[in-house]
């Protein structure tokens, strides 16, 4: 009978993690058109995997399955299954019962069972009829079963430390080898320019960011989703000054059109400044951007200046 009973919790259970699939869905279903896009995911930051504060398409990709969208059916099938333990809903905690707590696990939430269970048909009365009545309580184990589970317990939170700790060196490592492979200019010059970070630019209608060697994007002035407008591709100057432009490539695909890219064209300037942004043709974008980076190699221009020249 104690066995019925867990069977059918267990089902309950099942149901009710499949219902809380479906509505996690719906809610990351934003524009309610049957899809969940890699856009729509990364609306939730549990999704960023480095930690970096923002979700990238990548990782918003990587949990669905390398899909660009995915629908209800391989929502359930593939991608619920990996994030339901991470997974928080922006409703109000229906099934959280403080707030301080942590999402719960699939056996925490067995444990969170409310729902009345019908009545277990009696059986012939037995030294066991008090176990059929006790059919909602957790099976009381034995010390030795006790302590393994803690074992066991204590075993996984460690390894889920060091584990987290593995992925973040190796993070790092792949963060340097990276680093280590692109050209911050002849004297590393550029090197500053990432370091200092993100720079935005707004328009009348768009705010415009460019992470230097990392990507581009666009969003509505007045609020919505970011849209990507490429990644840090190639130095794009002219031969004799190859410095003084970047491309940004491989964005977002343009509807009808091409993936979406950014000329980042580079002249000397007190700080790190785009003083402007436009979409010369539909989809490809030229940013001007100035930086003190771009100071040296104009002054050692002038100092190499031809002496023809001068008087000039
Ligand atoms: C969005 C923006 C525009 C772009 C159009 C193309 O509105 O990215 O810059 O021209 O899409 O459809």
């Amino acid at each position: 009978m104690k066995l019925h009973g867990r069977k059918r919790k267990k089902k309950r259970n099942a149901e009710k993690l499949h219902a809380k699939g479906v509505d996690a869905f719906r809610e990351l279903d934003i524009d309610k058109d049957g899809r969940v896009s890699i856009e729509e995911m990364r609306s939730h930051t549990e999704f960023d995997i480095d930690r970096n504060g923002e979700v990238a398409p990548e990782e918003a990709k990587e949990y669905l399955e390398d899909n660009e969208f995915v629908d209800e059916t391989l929502f359930m099938e593939k991608v619920w299954p990996s994030i339901r333990e991470i997974y928080t809903t922006a409703k109000p905690a229906e099934q959280k019962k403080g707030d301080d707590e942590e999402t719960p696990t699939p056996d925490e939430e067995e444990e969170e069972e409310t729902e009345e269970e019908p009545e277990t048909p009696p059986t012939p009365s037995t030294s066991e009829s008090k176990d059929t009545q006790t059919d909602e309580e957790m099976p009381e184990y034995n010390d030795e079963t006790k302590a393994l589970i803690e074992a066991a317990d204590e075993a996984r939170k460690n390894f889920e430390e060091v584990d987290e700790k593995i992925k973040d060196f190796k993070k790092n490592i792949a963060d340097l080898e990276n680093d280590l492979k692109v050209d911050y200019g002849s004297r590393n010059e550029f090197k500053k320019v990432k370091e200092n970070g993100c720079i935005e630019y707004t328009d009348r209608e768009y705010t415009y960011k460019l992470c230097p060697f990392d990507k581009a994007s666009q969003r509505p002035k007045d609020g919505g989703m970011e849209t990507n407008l490429g990644y840090w591709g190639v130095w794009n100057g002219p031969s004799e000054n190859p410095y003084s432009a970047m491309k940004y490539d491989k964005g977002q695909n343009c509807w009808n059109g091409p993936d979406r890219s950014v000329v980042v064209k580079i002249s000397c300037g007190t700080e790190n400044k785009i003083v402007s942004a436009s979409e010369p043709s539909r989809c490809e974008y030229e940013f001007q951007f100035q930086t003190p980076a771009a100071c040296g190699k104009a002054l050692s221009d002038l100092n190499q200046t031809d002496p023809q020249h001068d008087e000039l």
